[in-house]
């Protein structure tokens, strides 16, 4: 008789333990939720930020934006500029950037513009990693400049 009631008060435990980790779960979700619509850029609050490249280099040379924002690179030099991603020559400190990509499908998504910007010519590249993401020149590597993504 005392392990009958043993079994149906462990009986009663499961379904009691089952039901508050069903709402339990349901609450991370909702947290997780919001979270992602935090980090999530909303086309409201996106800004573009215009850095030009002169025969002196990027002015401004460092900026702060928030992630999401996008950064317009344009030449304003008679000669050719190659903006890119530290570290040169491979280009690989923005995650996921690399040279080797440059000619291919992911060319777009990485942090390097993969040719000589003309004259008066824009390369454009939204920041989504937060970080301080250094870039330079690629034809004049002590040109230098710094984006922190915050
Ligand atoms: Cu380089």
């Amino acid at each position: 008789m005392k392990s009958k009631n043993f079994i149906w008060l462990l009986v009663f435990a499961v379904f009691i333990y089952g039901c508050s980790h069903n709402a339990g779960a349901g609450t991370g979700t909702q947290e997780m939720t919001e979270a992602e619509e935090q980090q999530q850029p909303s086309p409201e609050t996106a800004k573009t930020v215009t850095i030009e490249i002169t025969s002196s280099g990027f002015q401004p040379a460092s900026i702060t934006i928030n992630a999401g924002d996008t950064v317009n690179f344009i030449n304003k030099d008679s000669r050719g500029h190659w903006p890119a991603s530290d570290v040169h020559p491979t280009h690989t400190r923005y995650p996921g950037s690399s040279i080797g990509k440059c000619g291919t499908d992911e060319a777009t998504d990485i942090f390097d513009a993969c040719k000589s910007l003309a004259m008066d010519e824009t390369y454009s590249f939204t920041f989504i990693e937060t970080g301080s993401w250094g870039y330079h020149d690629h034809l004049i590597p002590s040109l230098r400049g710094m984006i922190e993504v915050v």
